[in-house]
Formats: C-alpha cells, structure tokens, sequence
C-alpha cells in the first residue's frame, strides 16, 4: 500500500492560512440571556474586519464592513470544485423575510380554546411582547401537559438547524422538555430511514453513519468504482457539524486515477459528468431487481465467492431458492431483471462480471432507499458484495456514507469537543448523530407525523414491535422545515389542523413558521457564539464560530427563549445550571483540550484560541489513513463477529421473517412498488425523482440571491428528457404545471438529454408557496415538489418515507401565473 506522506505526524498545529484579523472599532457583545449569568469574558464584536465562523456548508471568512457582513467565501480551498453555497451569509442575515417579532395568529392570540385551526397558513398575525410570547407559551404547555402528560406534546422537531454544537436547537429544546417532565418524540430519520433499521439485523450495525475504507485506500487499491445513485458533487458541498471538503480533494483525485467508473442513476449528474464516468441509465425505484439480475447472472455462470459467502454469511441457501424462483416460479435473471429496470441484458451481464473479476468498491448513496420497500435496496448490495466476495479487502466491498459529510475522510488524531446535551443528567457529546439519541418519553417513526396527528391511537407495526401513536395537542418545532420535507403536503395542512397549539422557532417567515400558532424570532449562528469541528468522520478542525454582527430586530437566540420558558416553570438552574451560551462553548472545548492533553499533544487554552479567529486543526495518523471496513471480521470471523444474531451477515435474517410482514421478508426480495413507470394502468405518465438541491441545503438558502442562479420563470427547475419534452410541446424555460392526484406544483422547464426518458426531476427544498393560502390541494406556486409525493411507509420494518416513490404528469402552463410571493414578510 502506498504511505502516505506524514512529515507533520504527532505534531498539532493551529492553521494558519488565516491572516490576523483587524479587531479594531470593537462594539460590546449584550448578552441577551434575560435569566443566565455573565460569561466571564464576552466576546467583541468586530466593526471592520473579518471574522472566520462555519456553517453546514464549510468553513466561512466574513468580511465585516461598518459592523455590518459585506461578504461570505470559502476560508479554504481544497480542490477545483465549486461550491455556490458559501457566499450567501449576508443575503441570509439580512433577509426581507427575517421573522423580527415574537407574532401571534389572530385567531389563536383571541381565543387559545377555540383558535380556528383551519385558519393557520393564512390568518393575519399580531405582534406581541417577547415576555407576552413566553408567558403564552408556557401558560399553554402547562394546561396541554396538565391534560395529556407528556404524551400530548410532540418535540421530536426534526431539521437541520444550524451547525454548533451550542445553539443546536432541537437538542435545546429536548432538554427544555426533558427538564419539565418529558414530551413525545421521533424515532430514526428522513436521510436514511429504511437503511438505518434494516442493517443493524444484516450487518450488526447501522453501517449508513459509520467510517468507510478510506479514501486513500480506494485510491490505492480499488479497479472499479460504482457509484449507484449518488451525486456527491452535490452532497459533499455539506456535512451534519460543518463539510471539511476533504471529500471534495478525494474526488479530484479519483477523476485523474485510470479507474473504472460506473455512475447507476437515472440521470447522469454532476458527479458522473465530471468524473467522466460511464453512465448507466436506471428505471427509478428498480435497483433491486437490476442487481438479482447481476447476482442471478453470478450464480449461473459459477462467478462469485462460495467461500465468503460459507465464512461470512448466513442465510445465502435461502437466498438462492428465491433468485431461482423455485417457489414462486420466478427466475430473477437479467431477461427478467432487464424487463423492469430497463437496462439490457448484455449490461447486466457485463457489469456482473466487471465488478466479479475487478476489485471494486460499491459507493451506494441514500436516495434509492428514501423510496417504498426502501429497504431492499442496501440489503441487496450487501448481498451482491457477499457473491463478490471483496468485502473487508482493501478497495473492494461497498460504503454507504463516502456522499455523506465526507465519509472516507481519514480520522485525525486529536479530541472532540463536547456539546449541549437533551437531558440535564446526561454528559454525553451530542455533536455526531445527536437527532439519534432516544431523549424522548414515547416516540413513533419520524416520517409517520401526519399520519400520528390524523390517527391518535392507531397502532403501526415498526420493526418488530406496535407502537401506538399518542393524542398530540401541542407541537413545539425548531430547526426544521416540514411543510417543505415531508411528503404528500396536502396530507401534512390537513394534519396541522389538528393540534390545538403549534409553535415555532424561526430564522425566517418559512412555510412551517406560517403554519403556527406562535412564532418566536431566532438568530442566525452569525448573531451567536458557538462552536463546531469540520468533517463528521476526519474531526479534522475544531473551529470558533464567533458572533460576527448585532442580533437582528428581536431575535433572540433558541437557549434565552429556552431558558426563559424553564424560569416560567421554576427550573432555570437545572436547564442552564446558571451558564451563558460562552460558558458552556469553553465547557466544550475543554472536553477536546483535556482528550488532547492525555494523547500528549496539546492545543491552545480556551481564551487564546476563542481570540485568535483561527480553526485547530489535527493530524492524520497513518494507520487511520490506510482503515479497511470490515478487515478485522474478514481477519477473525471468530473473535471480530458482527453484532447480528449469527454474527455473520444475515443474508437471510430469521428475526426478520419472524415479524412475518408482507412488505419485507426474510432475504433481499423485488417488491414491485405502488408507482412506478413500468406498472399496468398508469395514472401519470413520468417517473420523478426528487434529488438533493444543488444550490440549497434542503430548504436553507432558497430564500436568498443564489436562487437567481437557478429558477427558472420565477419557479423551481424541472428537468425534462428532451425527446420528451418535444412530445409534451414543452420549450426551455417553459412555465411547467406538474400534477398528480395529490397536488399540484408549477415549475420552470430545463431540457436536458442527462435524464433517462420517462423521468423528470424536480429536486427536495424549494418552500411550499400555495395559491390560496392554508387551503388543502391548490397549486404550489414555487415548486415544493412534495406536494406531490407519496406518504406512505418504506414497510412495516422500518417506516422510513417514501420521496422517490411518486408518477406524476406534466404539461405546458398557458394561463397567467400568479407571481411568488413566499420570501416576503407574510
Ligand atoms: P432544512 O431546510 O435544513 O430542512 O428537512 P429539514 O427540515 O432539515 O430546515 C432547517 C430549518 O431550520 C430551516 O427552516 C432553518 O431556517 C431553520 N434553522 C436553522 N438554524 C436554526 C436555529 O438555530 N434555530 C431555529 N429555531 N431554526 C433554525 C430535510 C429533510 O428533507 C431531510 S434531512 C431529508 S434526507 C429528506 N430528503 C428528501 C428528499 O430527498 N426528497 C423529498 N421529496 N423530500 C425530502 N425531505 C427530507
């Protein structure tokens, strides 16, 4: 194996890219806890200067002109690609559609009792005092609580809030609840729902969140690199903490290695265009069956691993039987998995044998799975891996997060800063998989939330077990956006009459805060103090993330609103345990600095590092440089068992055929789901795919000037094949009506020949902008393409949701269009 060059080993060094920062002019910081204590020292805001912060979407140099952010880049570059989202900081904190007011809905500020549900997304708002908010709140939570318990308060409150590991706002609202006697929440999440529930019984583990063989080792070793259903040009411009692009590097580099590289997708995307990879245009939703094509193809032809699969799977006899189709007289071979996936055989064939014969490493991404039956999918690779036989060798085998926060990243050597935790006895760092944690008294899959507020005491099987869902009176939402990120929209209005309160947290006027009943104003992380580390695997950079301007109007930050709701209830020491927001940020360096001084290495001491305006950085131990997944089980299958019931993977999983669901069987099984382009009786004519955005992070940045860049007429993008374009009479640039029988959504026209024929795209993020405000099946102005997918459960294993499972039809739209008007004040 190549070494990797390691002149700076054991050695940690600030970064220094970053030239020192003029902290001239300074303006005093107001702490602007109303209960807290003072921070022993504050931080000073800069008046003319830059300031280094972070955000999801990388580390950013602020230039700060007048007290006032004039520009956003990169603080570093990593590699040649671009990423758009790092220059738009200004557009954001100065935002038209900033929520400046703690806002009551009419209706509900009148009466609580009688509030007029169906009112909300269109009542007119009033402004109130934040101490009257507060008051509001607290009063309501403590009759919901009084009435249902806990029970009847939904927090689960899931998004991506803002990177920090301080103002984590869904956490700090966990804690608040936990703190006054519990709340229901949300189990798993929207990313990886089907995947995160099924591997565990396969693998041991939850495989979609855990380190891959490292890049380098790809590099290295890897002939073959299949790249199914990811685009991590796109995915990689952002990370859960803050995205150290490292991938970024990675890639530039696989484009200039001589490796084989195969993009499965149904369009050719960023990734598969710049990497110049051979494209392999897929059905939607037909995975599964294109690889029992493979698998079938393996076995016949006697190319694949008998020995793996006897050391290191369980179950692959059964397996067989169903590939056979020696019950169900149904041969999975590539006549019949062409047929569905509509890929030719000869295809198939070839790509069987290319990744047989080729040390090949499977990147599958997540998309594939956010569909019905969704858990098949990572199931099945696992299992084409198994007959391939690599799995556990250097460059071989599959990775299910190398399109994620930059997994594959090598793991630096140096500490983890610690961050605000959802109970108050609980010590643990909450700055990895935080939104995993089980905080909450009760919980019910994520994606069931209209379906758990339209059917209190429905039972649902999950995973082996029934889970009723409880009588939810009060939502408290921050950090998320579900009026934008959960399916079937129309469903979700419907749902959100039910409540008798909603609050949110807000940065902006969303579609969600339009929806509640109170909206509290919140600062943007560039208002706040806090504090993250980059890369989500490498922990590469510990980085300070200073309040870089004033808040803005009456924003308040989601720890004062917090803090001020527990003094209402009597339990402000035990929520803040008498800390400002600074206080706890060197708490959770500490953390870091004490990890640091025991590997005896060491860092700056909190004030130094806080004032230098400069990230820590860590080194790259070689070893963690040269991590093959799965190598030790490969080593000793005896004394590295997995953590599944054989301790082998489970091709075929007896716990799972014990639940005994029609929808999820013992082994990997083609379900045929309820839409999809080669069903009987169509009632819509075009597959869509509902990608990742581009220029978003799902929701976050639709509202600033980088939409120009990519709206068309006004409206989100839809990509159309040309040839079927043509068909339709549908011209580039094109005002698009898109329906189905769940909605309707307009949409700009792009034409490409990127796309398979028969698929459309129109990506996840843009905000929910009805014509006629908080009435249930008008059009969606702007283009929130869930508007028209399906809200229905992966299966009964994992409840996961069901995005890219959706027909839909398209036309040309010749009527006048009424203009957006979302990213206003409402
Ligand atoms: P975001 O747009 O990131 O989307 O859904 P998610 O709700 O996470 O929303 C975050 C919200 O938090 C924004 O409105 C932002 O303003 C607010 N916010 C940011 N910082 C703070 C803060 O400090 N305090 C408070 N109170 N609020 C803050 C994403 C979800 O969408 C995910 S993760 C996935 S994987 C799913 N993907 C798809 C998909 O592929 N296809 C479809 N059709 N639908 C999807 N939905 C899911």
């Amino acid at each position: 194996m190549r070494k990797i060059d390691q002149k700076r080993r054991g050695v940690l060094k600030l970064a220094v890219l970053f030239a020192a920062v003029p902290f001239v002019d300074v303006v005093s910081n107001r702490t602007n806890l109303l209960a807290a204590t003072v921070s022993r020292f504050s931080t000073t805001l800069v008046t003319n200067g830059e300031v280094l912060t972070a955000a999801h979407w990388g580390m950013l140099k602020l230039t700060i002109k007048d007290v006032k952010i004039v520009k956003s880049e990169p603080y570093q570059k990593t590699s040649d690609i671009f990423n758009s989202l790092q220059y738009y900081t200004q557009d954001l904190v100065y935002a038209k559609d900033r929520i400046k007011y703690p806002m009551v809905r009419k209706s509900y500020l009148e009466n609580p009792n009688s509030s007029k549900p169906e009112l909300r997304g269109k009542d007119e708002w009033v402004r109130v005092s934040y101490e009257e908010a507060i008051k509001l709140i607290a009063g309501e939570l403590k009759k919901t609580r009084e009435d249902r318990g806990a029970e009847g308060i939904f927090a689960g409150s899931y998004g991506w809030k803002s990177s920090g590991n301080m103002h984590n706002s869904r956490v700090l609202l966990h804690r608040f609840m936990n703190t006054i006697g519990g709340f229901t929440g949300s189990l798993g999440d929207y990313s990886t729902g089907a995947a995160q529930v099924i591997m565990p019984h396969v693998l041991g583990t939850i495989e979609v969140y855990e380190q891959q063989t490292s890049w380098p080792v790809v590099l290295e070793s890897s002939k073959v690199v299949v790249i199914w259903g990811a685009n991590l040009m796109r995915t990689l411009k952002i990370s859960w903490t803050s995205t150290d692009e490292q991938g970024f590097k990675y890639l530039q580099e696989l484009k200039k290695s001589n490796k084989q590289i195969i993009c499965i997708d149904p369009e050719k995307n960023e990734t598969c265009t710049y990497l110049d990879a051979k494209w392999v245009p897929i059905t939607p939703g037909t995975d599964v069956a294109l690889m029992m094509g493979m698998a079938y193809h393996l076995l016949k032809t006697d190319n694949y691993d008998k020995v793996f699969l006897d050391e290191y799977t369980e179950g692959f006899d059964e397996f067989k039987e169903y590939l056979l189709g020696k019950k169900d007289k149904v041969a999975k071979d590539t006549k019949w998995a062409s047929k569905i996936c509509g890929i030719d055989e000869a295809t198939i064939k070839e790509l069987a044998l290319l990744m047989y014969n080729n040390r090949t490493m499977i990147m599958a991404g997540w998309g594939i799975q956010r569909a019905q039956y969704g858990e098949q999918t990572h199931w099945m690779i696992v299992t084409l891996a198994s007959m391939l036989g690599q799995i556990g060798l250097a460059g071989g085998g599959f990775g299910f997060s190398y399109h994620y926060s930059n997994g594959g990243v090598p793991t630096a050597k140096g500490g983890k800063i610690g961050g605000i935790t959802s109970t108050i006895t609980s010590t643990q760092n909450t700055g990895g998989s935080s939104w995993l944690e089980k905080t909450a008294k009760f919980s019910f899959p994520v994606a069931r939330i209209a379906d758990a507020l339209l059917n209190p005491g429905k039972v649902i099987e999950h995973n082996g077990s029934k889970i009723t869902y409880p009588d939810i009176d009060f939502v408290y939402w921050v950090g998320g956006n579900p009026m934008v990120h959960h399916q079937d929209t129309n469903t979700l209005v419907k749902a959100l009459r039910k409540p008798k309160t909603i609050v949110v947290n807000e940065i902006f006027w969303t579609p969600t805060a339009r929806m509640a009943d109170i909206v509290m104003p919140v600062t943007t992380s560039y208002e706040r103090d806090d504090i993250t580390m980059s890369g989500d695997y490498s922990n590469l950079n510990i980085i300070p993330m200073k309040q870089a301007v004033e808040r803005q109007n009456e924003a308040k930050d989601d720890y004062d609103i917090f803090c001020d709701l527990a003094k209402e209830f009597g339990v402000l020491k035990d929520y803040s345990q008498n800390k400002t927001a600074l206080e706890w940020i060197e708490e959770f360096y500490l953390s870091a600095y004490n990890q640091v001084e025991n590997i005896g290495l060491n860092i700056p001491k909190f004030k130094e590092f806080w004032e230098a305006n400069k990230p820590v950085t860590f080194e790259v131990p070689q070893e963690n440089a040269e991590f093959v997944r799965y190598a030790d089980y490969r080593e000793d299958p005896i004394l590295e068992p997995l953590g599944t019931p054989s301790g082998k993977i489970e091709i075929f999983s007896k716990v799972i055929e014990n639940m005994n669901y029609d929808d999820c069987k013992g082994h990997p099984t083609w379900f045929e789901p309820d839409e999809w382009l080669g069903m009987k009786n169509k009632d819509a004519e075009f597959a869509l795919i509902t990608s990742h955005p581009d220029h978003r992070l799902h929701s976050q940045l639709n509202n600033t000037s980088l939409r120009e860049k990519y709206a068309v007429a006004n409206r989100e993008p839809i990509f159309i094949n040309k040839k079927d374009a043509k068909s339709k009479g549908i011209k580039d640039g094109d005002l698009v009506r898109v329906y189905n029988k769940r909605g309707e959504i307009l949409a700009g026209a792009v034409l490409t020949d990127k796309l398979k024929r028969g698929v459309v795209r129109v990506d996840e993020g843009a905000w929910y902008d009805p014509l006629e405000r908080g009435k249930i099946g008008t059009i969606c102005l702007n283009g929130n393409v869930n508007v028209l997918t399906k809200d229905i459960p992966t299966s009964k294993l994992a409840n996961g949701n069901s995005s890219n499972t959706a027909l839909v039809n398209i036309e040309k739209y010749t009527k006048k269009a009424k203009d957006i008007s979302i990213f206003k004040q409402p």
